[in-house]
């Protein structure tokens, strides 16, 4: 069913509304309806009681999330999972304050979200007055675009507008702020069938003569590779991008965002680059002769050192924001469109090159210097509970995760072959999404097995949000992967700061057991690798909401790691 048929039938569906007098409130509520929304994570406060007024008894799904920021980054799993926009509303001043991380979040990682903030009513405005703060001024620089209404009769233009920008083009969140006066106005209701915006026409449809160069670029290249980013997954291009790969025979890297976007079984997937990447998926890049980057930004946790990255290769670069091409690195071929579209019509076209010398040397590579780790049965290692539990899902699940060394792991360890089953804070790195992320995704997919894999550092920073699992019992299962430090700073400065492990200390609790007990949750723990099976069996095998604390050894590192700084070759390997 094509956009506009679904909408003309969404709006047959409130008929009897269209041309009615409504408050201000409840046309928001109507044309948040009319978008597809089923769920609007939040938290109330006086500038947006008559928001909430309105959603009593309302068909909306709400969640009261018991932060503001748990709330955004609901929305932010619920959008990651299923390509849908999230949707959070907070109050004025605190509460739209509190959603600023999660903003900078889904910007970075380019997820949709519509993002509703009450603010003081108009006459208070700039006066300092109780709760105000300028939120558009303070988003400013961190949404695809924002929102101050003045007047409700402009509310579902601009709800219908925010939707389309935040989904459209390179997808992002949009912030639509609502003065207390405007939620309680009364006007008409009616809702704009067509968007009308101009100088917003994102360029989705790829040059043909810059495919052609692409093409050529292909055939003459001896060492390709693909690197592939958030933006295969963005645009729901998973098959294209396969299909892709196996007509040039052209193996692939996956960054961090682009993980779930190529199966990790595939033979000619060759990892992750970067700080943290694979020794195939570095050495890969700096060798090439021709990168060709899809949906991908070249961020520096990516490139490493800049004048040293993929020295010897020509760089095609495939995104569907103009302003990513040439930001950080020289590129040869530009291509601007959505992804999807352009390897259809790369796949109309590109042949195979010569490559089996590439291959060969890729392959070795891969045998020789797998991600590795020495094992132990008596200790958990965070990479053995990782691959243990990946065996257990068999990679069906939906796994989110926090920010921190168990992240690389489950980058590292945990093979996703399913489009969206990876959700993770890639370019803020932020630290308190894991959990409520994978609440968000919970709620979105209610028959999957979703895991929230966290470090003990990240899951108290949105710890409070175990009530929202309690009381909706969704079944997620949250993994602490328990060291004890923060983990990732302490690596750092054990590496880098002669082990003077400051501030990274986080021995003194809490009982994470006794703390889901406290919510109404059943926990669990384990120190040993048997516990372990035992524990994480009997945790899937729970109906509802479950914790398990699992005591990993504290002082392990995540490598191959490339020094800050340092170029893809220079990688400590570990255990040297
Ligand atoms: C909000 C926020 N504050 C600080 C940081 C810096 N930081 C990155 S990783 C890390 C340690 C994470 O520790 P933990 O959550 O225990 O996970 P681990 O590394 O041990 O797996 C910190 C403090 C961050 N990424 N986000």
């Amino acid at each position: 069913m094509s956009t506009e048929t679904a909408m003309a039938e969404k709006r047959s569906y409130f008929p009897q509304d269209l041309g009615k007098p409504m408050t201000g409130a409840q046309i928001l509520l109507r044309s948040l309806l009319m978008e597809g929304v089923e769920y609007v994570f939040g938290y109330p406060g006086g500038a947006v009681l008559p928001i909430y007024d309105s959603l009593y008894g309302h068909e909306l799904k709400h969640i009261l999330t018991r932060h503001e920021q748990g709330a955004i980054h609901a929305a932010d799993g619920y959008a990651r999972s299923t390509g849908k926009p999230g949707v959070v509303i907070a109050t004025s001043g605190p509460g739209a304050t509190n959603l600023v991380t999660g903003i900078a979040t889904a910007m970075m990682d380019s997820v949709p979200l519509v993002c509703i903030t009450g603010n003081v009513p108009q006459n208070l405005i700039g006066t300092d007055a109780f709760q105000e703060a300028n939120i558009c001024g303070i988003t400013f620089p961190i949404t695809k675009h924002n929102y101050f209404v003045r007047d409700a009769a402009e509310l579902p233009r601009i709800i219908r507008e925010a939707f389309h920008i935040a989904t459209t083009g390179r997808p992002g969140p949009v912030l639509v702020d609502i003065p207390k006066d405007v939620s309680n106005q009364v006007t008409n209701y009616y809702y704009p069938e067509k968007v009308q915006l101009r100088g917003y026409n994102p360029t989705t449809k790829p040059n043909r003569l810059q495919i052609d160069r692409m093409c050529q670029a292909i055939k003459g290249a001896k060492k390709p590779v693909i690197l592939a980013g958030g933006g295969v997954v963005h645009s729901g291009a998973e098959k294209e991008l396969l299909d892709f790969v196996e007509k040039t025979k052209i193996p692939v890297i996956t960054t961090l965002m682009g993980l779930a976007g190529f199966s990790g079984h595939h033979p000619f997937h060759l990892g992750m680059p970067g700080m943290h990447g694979s020794y195939t998926a570095n050495h890969a890049i700096q060798e090439s002769d021709l990168l060709i980057s899809i949906g991908a930004r070249f961020d520096d946790r990516v490139t490493g050192k800049l004048s040293t990255f993929a020295r010897n290769a020509k760089i095609v670069h495939i995104d569907v924001d103009p302003a990513e091409i040439g930001k950080n690195v020289e590129t040869f071929v530009p291509i601007v469109g959505d992804v999807k579209l352009v390897l259809q019509a790369v796949n109309e076209k590109a042949e195979q090159p010569e490559t089996e010398d590439w291959i060969k040397q890729l392959m070795e590579w891969k045998r020789q210097y797998p991600y590795s780790y020495e094992n132990d049965d008596k200790v958990i290692k965070p990479q053995w509970l990782i691959q243990m539990i990946y065996e257990s899902t068999k990679g069906e699940a939906i796994i989110t995760t926090d920010v921190g060394q168990h992240q690389m792991w489950v980058a590292q360890y945990y093979l996703f072959d399913n489009p969206r089953s990876f959700i993770t804070s890639g370019g803020l790195g932020t630290m308190g999404f894991g959990f409520p992320a994978a609440i968000g995704a919970q709620f979105a997919n209610p028959d999957k097995t979703v895991v929230a894999i966290t470090g003990d550092g990240g899951f108290q920073m949105n710890m409070q949000e175990l009530a929202v699992a309690a009381e909706h019992n969704i079944p997620v299962k949250i993994v602490i992967v328990n060291n004890r430090y923060l983990g990732m700073v302490r690596q750092w400065q054990e590496l880098f700061s002669q082990r003077r492990y400051s501030a990274v200390d986080l021995s003194s609790g809490p009982d994470f057991v006794k703390l889901a007990e406290a919510y109404g949750i059943k926990g669990m723990r384990a120190s040993t690798p048997e516990e372990a099976l035992d524990v994480w069996n009997k945790a899937l095998n729970h109906e509802g909401p479950v914790l398990i604390d699992f005591e990993v050894e504290p002082e392990e590192n995540v490598f191959p790691m490339v020094p800050p700084g340092a170029g893809l070759d220079d990688m400590i390997m570990g255990g040297e």
